[in-house]
């Protein structure tokens, strides 16, 4: 019999670390193991993965927390006996725009990483910057504005790199510790994504960064997936030198370091794949393999994110293009006002979620041109500074109907700045939460007027990074592996949980569109006046 043969992913998220291994070729999951890095970050400062700051905007993590947590999770998996010794592939997914700053020690200290001893002592003394600003960092208002004028404002921004300038991406917090302390930015030798930075750790060397998590730091010419010079020049000085280089999503770095072969029992010859970013990786872990499916996910903020054939970036900066790890393009519009405005809605009244879906079916489509802007704190996408929550037609005392516009009002918006993409979606994946509403669920599919099917995955970026690796693998031993044929048995959505969309409801929210748009944009321009 065979020895079955295994792919590992690793999701390094904002609060925890996740492993899961999959047997790709039987088709089954075969493990998933999380730890949470408050359960080992006692000894770092750090809270639900970030440090307490005095200033609300600053939101810093401490890397060697990540080190501790890799090392506490891998114990864990050997403790378990999990059987990490028949781990062919490993990949994995991190946070998006965080970055972690190395002195030049960096490189030797992976090399000669001592396998009787615990990682976290041994590394440190690597950093030229003791904290990595990670992506809910928003203090760099005036760096964004800086390169973005380099660049030539907003639209020529988003068309170089794939998204304008944007607090927690990576170029503008580089260009901030280089103005705020120069002399820690000459220290820095090299600087990682927190993705890149975890696979420099599985490699014993420097790792790549991937086009996928590369579109996230305002530095990547998004359609030569090279550094772009320009945009390194605004930034900061010397640039270049402190990046690793850019490679495709599916390459396979080298062999596993012999420190955690020598500690966990891996193979010597697993293989080492490159890190994405969490969203480019739960593409796959979705199953969003094929332009046209999108997937609108309900957190606490709202995404609506897929994947799309042509590089096509958005002249008024609001969304975001990456690098898909299928080499295709994906695209992600981040609204912020997500579970937290339908909370408020239902608290205001008084309601539970059942009352909330009574609510919902008890007013029409379209609710008798009743609109919200659903501001409860400043929003993303639209761009508004100063939370308010503003209404047309509609009475803050109508329990029912203020339910439903903001329900309506929040699928309109995305229906309306996803315009930009020039297609439509064709099937919608409904995760996160509050997609366990059909309610909320018939609403989406009327306003987009396509099928939407409920989607629960609790670890899509860890299952995407495990798939991520079985096609690395298969592709580097000369196959060529097929997408679909690879997610299917672990992404498949079920026929009994597809809400298809009443037509009879297409005129309605096509009007709705119109009068949303007309009523953010009147209420825009008082911002701006
Ligand atoms: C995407 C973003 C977040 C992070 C953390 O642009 O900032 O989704 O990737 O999850």
């Amino acid at each position: 019999m065979n020895t079955p043969c295994y792919d590992l992913g690793l999701d390094a998220s904002t609060q925890s670390l996740t492993a899961l291994i999959l047997e790709a070729e039987a088709g089954r999951i075969i493990a998933t193991e999380s730890i949470s890095y408050d359960e080992c970050g006692a000894a770092h400062g750090a809270q639900r993965g970030v440090l307490p700051q005095a200033d609300p905007q600053v939101v810093h993590a401490p890397p060697l927390l990540w080190v501790a947590a890799l090392e506490a999770l891998f114990e864990r998996l050997k403790a378990q006996g999990f059987p990490l010794h028949q781990v062919r592939c490993i990949s994995g997914s991190g946070q998006q725009h965080g970055s972690v700053y190395l002195n030049a020690s960096w490189p030797a200290a992976l090399r000669a990483l001592d396998p009787g001893r615990p990682l976290a002592p041994q590394l440190g003394t690597v950093f030229s910057r003791p904290t990595a600003p990670i992506w809910m960092d928003s203090s760099t208002t005036a760096e964004c504005a800086e390169i973005c004028a380099a660049l030539g404002g907003p639209a020529a921004t988003a068309a170089a790199t794939g998204s304008t300038t944007f607090e927690r991406f990576t170029g503008p917090q580089i260009r901030r510790f280089y103005k705020s302390d120069p002399a820690g930015y000459r220290q820095t030798a090299h600087i990682a994504l927190v993705s890149s930075f975890h696979a420099s750790l599985l490699l014993g060397a420097v790792a790549p960064i991937d086009h996928g998590d590369g579109a996230g730091m305002n530095l990547m010419d998004i359609q030569q997936r090279q550094w772009l010079p320009a945009a390194l020049e605004a930034t900061a000085p010397d640039l270049a030198r402190r990046l690793p280089p850019l490679v495709a999503p599916w390459t396979i770095l080298g062999p596993i370091s012999p420190y955690f072969v020598a500690r966990y029992g891996f193979d010597p010859a697993t293989r080492i794949g490159v890190w994405s970013g969490d969203n480019p990786n739960s593409i796959i872990g979705l199953g969003l393999t094929e332009p046209g499916a999108m997937a609108i996910s309900l957190g606490t903020s709202d995404t609506f994110f897929g994947l799309i054939s042509a590089c096509r970036t958005d002249p008024r900066g609001e969304g975001h293009v990456f690098g898909a790890p299928t080499g295709d393009y994906m695209t992600l519009i981040c609204f912020k006002n997500g579970s937290l405005a339908r909370e408020r809605v239902r608290d205001a009244y008084g309601l539970d979620w059942n009352g909330f879906s009574a609510a919902l079916r008890a007013t029409p489509p379209g609710n008798d041109g009743a609109l919200m802007l659903p501001y409860f704190d400043p929003e993303i996408v639209p761009r508004v500074l100063t939370a308010g929550v503003q209404r047309r037609h509609l009475n803050a005392t109508e329990a029912a109907r203020n339910c439903r516009a903001v329900v309506e009002c929040q699928q309109l918006s995305m229906r309306r700045h996803a315009r930009w993409l020039h297609a439509a979606p064709r099937q919608i994946y409904a995760t996160g939460g509050a997609s366990i509403n059909p309610e909320i669920l018939r609403v989406m599919a009327d306003v987009h007027q396509c099928p939407v099917y409920r989607f629960q995955v609790s670890n899509s970026a860890a299952l995407g990074a495990a798939l991520r690796a079985a096609h690395a693998r298969r592709q580097a031993d000369g196959a060529a592996p097929d997408w679909s044929a690879l997610v299917a048995p672990f992404a498949t959505p079920r026929a009994t949980d597809r809400v298809e969309p009443r037509p009879e409801t297409a005129p309605v929210y096509a009007a709705a569109e119109q009068a949303f748009g007309a009523f953010e944009t009147e209420y825009l321009a008082t911002l701006n006046a």
